[in-house]
């Protein structure tokens, strides 16, 4: 029997909304690899269309709990570095890597701070700034499409994303040096969105498109990430980890598409983690 891996997810945790923890957690779990959590925020909800949220930093937190777990020999197969709430907040997720990795720990980075050529409440080009930094070093990226233009230093650009400025993204991106870069969220015509995966073991780019649901489906990046970087540490190789990814994403938007139900409290993955589970454990048998 292979030894299951664990991966530390730090995000905030918004108790309505469906994103961040507590996607990562079910995610990750679903993929048959422990989850770890480090809160590094409590909200009521998430911050899209929702007014009046309320917002707990817990930076204050962050270190102690990192060094406890170092005092334990805790170790990590995996880290996932989601959504972090200010600029200094950044060196503390910085100072949990160097507590709770071993030279065998895989690094994600989500750089959550912008959708749809826009930055989230609370976020600008100070965070990016500090994003960029704290990518490199890491072993694989998922930003979205328009964190991925912000990193890269391009201007985002509207739907329909043409192959040019996508180009044009990832081979800034690349100047990072990290080895995997996942980009959700491309949008290239009227008819599809989805997903690529340049891996410079390879120097190949995969990719994975839908069909096209109208709107906003929240969390549906967090939901990439957790399958992504979970598959990975399992040992996936890219291609198949971004295809499994992708599938849960579809799954789980047809899901939220076919309930009608309001789109900020959440993309409905649940209904689509047991045939997920199913596809995930198949692949690794
Ligand atoms: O899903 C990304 C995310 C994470 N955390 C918070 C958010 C969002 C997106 O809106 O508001 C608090």
């Amino acid at each position: 029997m292979n030894k299951l891996k664990r991966i530390l997810a730090i995000n905030d945790i918004s108790g309505v909304g469906k994103c961040s923890l507590t996607v990562n957690i079910s995610v990750i779990s679903s993929s048959g690899v422990e989850c770890a959590a480090l809160p590094t925020a409590l909200l009521s909800t998430h911050t899209g269309e929702f007014e009046g949220y309320t917002f707990l930093n817990l930076g204050s937190e962050i270190v102690s709990i990192a060094e406890h777990w170092k005092s334990l020999g805790v170790r990590f197969d995996g880290i996932v570095s989601g959504y972090i709430s200010s600029v200094e907040q950044v060196s503390m997720v910085k100072k949990v890597f160097e507590l709770c990795r071993n030279e065998k720990t895989l690094i994600f980075v989500d750089p959550i701070m912008a959708d749809n050529g826009v930055f989230y409440s609370g976020f600008d080009e100070k965070m990016c700034d500090a994003l960029r930094e704290h990518s490199k070093g890491a072993d694989a990226i998922c930003p979205n499409i328009t964190e991925a233009a912000f990193l890269a230093g391009v201007e985002y650009e509207k739907p329909p994303h043409t192959n040019k400025f996508v180009e044009k993204v990832l081979s800034r991106l690349k100047n990072l040096s990290v080895p995997i870069i996942a980009i959700s969220g491309i949008h290239p015509d009227d008819e599809k969105i989805g997903n690529i995966v340049y891996d410079s073991k390879t120097d190949t780019v995969f990719n994975a498109f839908r069909p096209l649901r109208p709107g906003i489906f929240y969390g549906v990046g967090d939901i990439f990430t957790s399958s992504f970087s979970a598959l990975i540490t399992r040992g996936a190789d890219t291609e198949s980890a971004l295809k499994l990814a992708s599938e849960l994403v579809d799954s789980s938007i047809l899901h939220t598409y076919a309930s009608g139900k309001e789109r900020r409290f959440g993309t409905d993955f649940e209904p689509a983690l047991c045939e997920y589970a199913n596809k995930v454990e198949a692949y690794f048998t």
